[in-house]
């Protein structure tokens, strides 16, 4: 009888140090956002998109290539002890917690996301420009290119451990580093006034509002600079499909379909798709001299 006791003591005592460590950096987040000022920078016509719809009409590979499927498998996900390296061209790499991340000071940003494919969404974001954590990490004036790294866990990614994986793990992205800087550019922690959910990218994320979905890229243990233009997987996995830039351009279809208009999340009727998704007043300078038909 004693020994039963103790085991379910002992089980009970290894439940609650684990809950206070996978709480740890959700619970930080939450208490920032409690003290969030509200600074929306971009007007938005349209209405903000119903909260369980966009936690749950995900697209994250790694769990699944099934919306359905990689919401169910996300929920075991585990950021327990995140690590962020940043390396390359730097004054000298660093390696930062959620605990570091989360000096950054955090506000709401309130913008449209477009998916390349064809569904959109309004989303209130919390997080801080990427120009602030690049300014932090010191960039050397080799610095051309930023490139971005999802977690690789075979044990909590289902489709790294297929047979036949969907893409080429892991998950990478990448920016020019004029990109990266652009106070629009954003890395996210939460979204709703509350810790990002595993499916959308927990514990922070990549948002480029004017480019396709698929740069926004989730889940991000490394960040390196880089001299030179880095492959990018959806580039790598389908170069005439999905260019490096990927800015929204109504005008540029993809191969397989029209990029002319969207459907948002919990709407019936499609709208048409705005140029650079409606930041162009902010972001067609830094094009100015590119082929964007070219450089799709
Ligand atoms: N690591 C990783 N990041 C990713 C993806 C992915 O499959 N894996 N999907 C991308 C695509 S195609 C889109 S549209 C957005 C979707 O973000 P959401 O599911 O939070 O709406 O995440 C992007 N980031
Ligand atoms: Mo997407």
């Amino acid at each position: 009888m004693y020994t039963t006791d103790e085991k379910l003591y002992k089980k009970r005592r290894e439940f609650l140090k684990l809950g206070t460590a996978v709480m740890l950096s959700p619970a930080l987040i939450a208490t920032k956002l409690n003290a969030l000022n509200f600074i929306p920078t971009t007007q938005t016509q349209h209405k903000i998109t119903d909260e369980k719809l966009a936690t749950s009409y995900v697209n994250f590979y790694e769990f699944s290539t099934n919306k359905k499927e990689a919401l169910k498998y996300a929920q075991n996900f585990s950021t327990q002890n995140w690590k962020i390296e940043l390396s390359g061209e730097l004054e000298k790499p660093l390696t930062l917690s959620m605990q570091d991340i989360l000096k950054f000071q955090l506000e709401e940003r309130i913008y449209r996301f477009r998916c390349v494919e064809t569904w959109s969404m309004i989303v209130p974001w919390v997080g801080f420009e990427l120009r602030k954590l690049i300014e932090f990490a010191k960039p050397t004036n080799e610095a051309k290119f930023v490139k971005f790294t999802t977690l690789l866990d075979k044990s909590q990614f289902p489709d790294q451990n297929a047979l036949f994986p969907t893409l080429d793990y892991p998950y990478i992205e990448a920016l020019r580093l004029d990109e990266a800087m652009h106070p629009l550019t954003l890395i996210a922690l939460g979204m709703y006034k509350k810790p990002l959910k595993a499916q959308n990218g927990a514990p922070l994320r990549l948002v480029v509002p004017w480019k396709y979905g698929f740069k926004s890229i989730k889940s991000i243990v490394k960040i390196e600079f880089t001299k030179t233009r880095p492959q990018t997987t959806w580039e790598l996995a389908n170069p005439s499909e999905y260019g490096f830039y990927a800015n929204v351009n109504p005008t540029v279809s993809h191969p397989r379909w029209s990029q002319a208009n969207e459907r948002a999340l919990g709407e019936l009727f499609t709208k048409p798709t705005l140029m650079f998704n409606g930041y162009e007043k902010e972001v067609a300078s830094i094009y100015d001299g590119l082929d964007l038909r070219v450089n799709f």
